[in-house]
């Protein structure tokens, strides 16, 4: 009886792995590095400044695309020259892409 239930879960995991491997090539598929970039646009206000320039919190306003609601959260900087014109306080419009678990700021700028 035991071995029956298992058994029943174990092909449940089976019937499963096809799609949950399919969510989690989605980002890793070849055909995605061809693609324009996906960016993600936002607005908000500068909280902070890392000292190296590499990253600032953001309070972002909603962002349906992602269903987060105004948050402050950090972000990267795919290029710290895009940190050194700003200052903590200014408002911004920016846009940044999701990559291996950060959100990484492309474009910024102030309003
Ligand atoms: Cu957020």
């Amino acid at each position: 009886m035991k071995t029956k239930i298992l058994c029943a879960v174990y092909m449940g995991v089976l019937a499963m792995s096809p799609m949950l491997w399919a969510i989690d090539a989605g980002p890793l598929n070849p055909s995605n590095t061809v693609m324009p970039e996906q960016t993600i646009h936002a607005s908000g206000t500068v909280k902070s400044i890392a000292d190296n320039h590499e990253s600032v919190r953001i309070f972002h306003n909603p962002i349906p695309e992602l269903r987060w609601s105004s948050m402050t959260m950090p972000f990267n900087a795919s290029n710290h020259a895009l940190i050194d014109p700003l200052n903590v306080g200014d408002k911004v419009d920016f846009e940044f892409i999701q990559k291996d678990g950060k959100n990484i700021i492309v474009r910024i700028k102030k309003q």
